[in-house]
């Protein structure tokens, strides 16, 4: 299968996230790439292909997801932050205030700390001087490992292997280690190159609330997520059964939320729902937004699924016989993470062989 990486994902190594309630190192490191790159490269998957950022065709495909507002705060944040202070240059930038419902939305402040709020909703999430460099070339793995399935006619796929992740972010808004929703990027190329009902199936730990709220009034693209229950689990505030799609979108979002501690039999029987849903739907082409933080031994997440589990799931997936685009997102056990995420794709490719692109 076509590996797209992000050449440049270094440039994005956060120092520390707030984690309840005091400053931890980031969870979220450039080592986690590393390691599933070495690991598909040491199975022999490929053929592998470095994703570049082509300026202002990037910029385009940014804008059909992305508020103009926002890619305007993303691309100067960094100069904004460190113009405040010189001493900024030396550290990263996070949120500490934000609106709450009944306050301004729509108004943009001069203040930087004040931007940054209105712009994100956690405070876990690090801008570094490379963010903006790495998250662009995080979206462009998504966007070429999609137009590389367009071009193989309908009977491809293709991983990217983006990183920072992308299905916390919305058009608006960073969040949860993501800046640029690259599964919503892939799901829009698709689109565009003419796939009339794409799905997206998030199955990172937590709920894809970026990829969700970006389609939810559209009924072209199709979002379905298995993930622990908002009720305990980040998000928190979004992910619950009930969300359906609004508007044109209406019945087209699926939410499949699980108790924390959920293993493998049960979690699959989520997936088959889901693949059912996808099926329903015709869709034509297939996003993948594949978190292995559903890992027994992930440091932040709660389900119990093993390694050999996640072979089953890239067959399972294989099943849905769609041209595919898997896009890494979560997963933090970071010595088991090339083993889990490699077992997803070389599930998938076992159980359809023609599929790679
Ligand atoms: N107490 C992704 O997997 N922090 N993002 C969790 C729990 C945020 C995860 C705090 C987790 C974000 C792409
Ligand atoms: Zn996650």
């Amino acid at each position: 299968m076509l590996v797209v990486h992000n050449p440049v994902h270094h440039l994005h190594a956060g120092r520390q996230e707030m984690f309840r309630g005091r400053l931890v190192d980031c969870h979220e490191t450039p080592d986690r790439l590393t390691r599933v790159l070495a690991e598909l490269q040491r199975r022999g998957v490929g053929p592998l292909q470095a994703a570049v950022d082509a300026g202002t065709t990037l910029d385009s495909a940014l804008a059909r997801v992305h508020t103009p507002r926002y890619l305007q705060f993303l691309a100067h944040a960094w100069r904004d932050w460190v113009a405040l202070d010189p001493a900024n240059a030396g550290r990263d930038a996070l949120p500490s205030v934000w609106p709450a419902p009944g306050m301004r939305f729509d108004v943009l402040p001069d203040s930087f700390a004040a931007r940054l709020g209105l712009f994100s909703f956690d405070a876990g999430t690090p801008l570094t001087a490379g963010s903006w460099a790495a998250a662009r070339g995080g979206a462009a793995c998504a966007i070429g490992a999609a137009e590389a399935v367009l071009a193989a006619g309908g009977r491809g796929s293709a991983f990217a292997l983006s990183r920072p992740p992308g299905h916390h972010a919305g058009a608006d808004f960073l969040g949860g280690y993501c800046f640029l929703n690259n599964a919503a990027l892939a799901a829009q190329a698709l689109r565009e190159g003419g796939q009339a009902r794409v799905a997206v199936l998030d199955v990172d730990y937590h709920h894809g609330n970026g990829t969700q709220s970006i389609f939810y009034e559209r009924a072209d693209v199709l979002t379905v997520s298995i993930h622990g229950d908002p009720r305990t689990e980040y998000p928190f505030f979004l992910g619950h059964a009930d969300e359906r799609g609004a508007g044109a979108g209406g019945g087209f979002n699926l939410n499949l939320p699980l108790p924390r501690g959920t293993g493998f039999a049960r979690w699959r029987e989520a997936l088959q729902l889901g693949l059912q849903a996808i099926a329903q739907f015709d869709a034509q082409a297939l996003v993948v937004s594949l978190g292995v933080d559903t890992f027994e031994g992930d440091p932040i997440s709660g389900f119990g699924l093993k390694s050999a589990d996640y072979l089953l799931l890239g067959q399972d997936i294989a099943g849905a016989a769609l041209p595919t685009v898997f896009v890494f997102e979560g997963g933090y056990a970071v010595d088991d993470v090339g083993v889990n995420t490699a077992n997803v794709i070389e599930g998938f490719c076992a159980a359809w062989p023609t599929a790679a692109a």
